[in-house]
């Protein structure tokens, strides 16, 4: 079977039995007649709430970049949209994230709030993994200064992410569950 990167829609022509893959259609844009084959779509985006469509690598994703909130805001404003902070688990998935917050200093979806050193994503409840913290975090970070850093940035200059003070006020990124 072939592979095709960001496929999110396909047509299918049942006089001809073909597909026909194709890109993320929002709802401005016409869907194709009903001549053409029957439309899927396996992704969709609420663009009406200021979400836009992204892609990067194999990964098709529905994003908002908002100005800067304390940790707990940004969560709960992400969280009121339907949405979660971004969870960046890769290294390719933190140059894409550095890319679409211009660089500045930007909340990533995890803390260690609930246990200390205990990172949990956004996304998924999901405890960071040993070789996700290697590959992530900058030299010295985690180091949580002062017992008091269980919120996460990427910083630029740093090359990686670091704990920090939730209380600091830093640009974030909705990201809406895919379905
Ligand atoms: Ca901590
Ligand atoms: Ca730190």
């Amino acid at each position: 079977m072939t592979k095709y990167n960001n496929c999110t829609s396909f047509l299918f022509n049942s006089n001809s039995g073909l597909c026909t893959p194709g890109a993320y259609i929002n709802e401005k844009q016409p869907l194709p007649s009903s001549e053409e084959g029957d439309f899927f779509q396996s992704f969709y985006c609420d663009t009406s709430k200021g979400f836009s469509v992204k892609a990067y690598l194999n990964t098709t994703a529905c994003l908002v970049v908002l100005a800067k909130k304390t940790y707990a805001a940004a969560d709960n404003d992400c969280q009121s949209r339907g949405a979660y902070l971004m969870s960046v688990k890769t290294v390719e998935q933190l140059n894409f994230f550095v890319n679409l917050t211009g660089s500045r200093s930007a909340w990533i979806g995890c803390d260690d709030i609930n246990q200390e050193g205990k990172f949990v994503w956004k996304d998924n409840g999901q405890m960071m993994t040993n070789s996700e913290r290697v590959n992530l975090f900058a030299v010295g970070e985690p180091n949580d200064v002062g017992g008091d850093e269980d919120c996460v940035i990427f910083y630029t200059g740093n090359r990686g992410i670091l704990d920090t003070q939730c209380t600091g006020r830093h640009v974030y990124v909705c990201e809406m569950p895919y379905r």
